[in-house]
């Protein structure tokens, strides 16, 4: 494989990557990423020493580089991860959403299009394109509802994927994957954020009642399933849903980050909610697991690893932790901490 990996020094980006080069059938990974504030260098500046590594500075929605590099490489498959990723940063502003997520995938399905000897364009899609799934599990044929201008940018990419594999004929897979956690995870998500806080004595700011459920997946597991696709030779525009079908409230997330690391539940403040909140995520994995996959990790264990990676990589979240995402801090949480509670308004713990 001649790889294109797009958000390579992003979370999932990363740990796909790494992966990456442990495997003998890739050639060449060009890990193309324009280091916002989420994409780290230094979580692949180790990776410099083999050959078939190249790291390109780029924004992935500028047409003319993205199709020359793409050229020059001679690229045979595209993993697709840029993403403008954070549902509270969309809601205060989706123009990024926008750019990145549906023009940046617009400019690479144009940079593929008649690339000679094209394979797949595996597109890293969400379960937040389904929106909030009152009962059941999501499965791909279920219509799109997005609630956050983050997953109606993800929609609206998925769709554009969908299109140039029926239009123009281009090779593509989608995969809609739950909720991650795992090392390099940028500590504005639920668990890494918990975590690192916990470590610090700092309050956790739990959004409204603390009782939405999510469906987390070890990142791992996901960047199995990504292979395990790419492997089916699948190249229609098909849909796998990606999930380890593990339903848990933000509040047992909280108590088990809490309990691993013995410090104390008076440091949760229930905080306002956020706007749009969806309630509960669910997924039926049933289509990919019907071709193979199985996810390997336990979410006990999984989350007891990933505590302690964050415990060993102080140095890491430290660095990410200052600068601007002070301002980001005080912008999301600063007046909501402020008038936060020890206990949800109205109801029991
Ligand atoms: P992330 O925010 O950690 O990483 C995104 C990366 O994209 C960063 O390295 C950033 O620098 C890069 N990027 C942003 N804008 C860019 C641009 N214009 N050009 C080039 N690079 C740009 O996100 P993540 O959690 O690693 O998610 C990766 C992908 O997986 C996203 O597409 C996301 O929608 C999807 N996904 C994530 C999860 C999850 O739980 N994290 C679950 C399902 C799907
Ligand atoms: O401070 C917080 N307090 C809180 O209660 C944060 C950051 C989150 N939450 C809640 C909101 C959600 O119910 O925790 C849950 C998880 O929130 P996030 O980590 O922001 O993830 P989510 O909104 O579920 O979206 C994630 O999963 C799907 C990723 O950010 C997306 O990129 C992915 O597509």
């Amino acid at each position: 494989m001649r790889l294109l990996v797009t958000g390579a020094a992003g979370f999932i980006g990363t740990n796909f990557v790494r992966d990456a080069l442990g495997r003998d059938d890739v050639e060449r990974l060009v890990a193309l990423d324009l280091l916002t504030y989420a994409g780290n260098y230094a979580n692949l500046a180790d990776l410099e020493g083999d050959p078939r590594f190249h790291f390109v500075r780029l924004d992935v929605a500028a047409r003319e580089p993205v199709a020359t590099l793409v050229r020059a490489e001679r690229v045979d498959v595209v993993v697709h991860f840029a993403a403008e990723s954070h549902v509270d940063r969309s809601i205060a502003d989706e123009r990024p959403f926008l750019h990145t997520n549906v023009e940046g995938t617009l400019a690479l399905l144009a940079a593929v299009r008649e690339l000679p000897g094209f394979r797949c364009f595996l597109h890293v899609s969400t379960d937040e394109v389904y929106g909030s799934v009152a009962e059941g599990r999501a499965r791909e044929d279920w219509p799109t509802r997005p609630s956050s201008p983050y997953a109606a940018s993800k929609a609206a990419a998925d769709g554009f994927v969908q299109a140039a594999a029926a239009t123009y004929g281009v090779p593509a897979a989608i995969t809609r994957c739950s909720n991650n956690y795992g090392p390099w995870q940028f500590p504005e998500k639920l668990i890494p954020l918990f975590v690192t806080n916990a470590l610090d004595g700092l309050p956790l700011p739990l959004y409204g009642d603390g009782m939405n459920v999510r469906d987390w997946i070890h990142v791992d597991d996901h960047v199995a399933a990504l292979w395990h696709v790419l492997s089916l030779a699948e190249a229609s525009g098909r849909v796998y849903n990606v999930s380890a079908e593990n339903e848990v409230p933000n509040r047992v997330v909280t108590d088990r980050i809490l309990g691993a690391l013995a410090r104390p539940a008076t440091l949760v403040r229930y905080v306002a909610d956020r706007p749009g909140h969806d309630r509960r995520y669910a997924l039926d994995a049933g289509r990919l697991r019907a071709t193979g996959w199985r996810p390997r990790r336990s979410f006990a264990d999984g989350l007891a690893e990933t505590i302690a990676w964050y415990e060993e990589h102080r140095d890491w979240w430290s660095a990410v932790k200052s600068g601007a995402y002070r301002d980001y801090y005080e912008r999301m949480y600063g007046s909501r901490l402020r008038t936060s509670r020890d206990a949800p308004s109205g109801a029991e713990r």
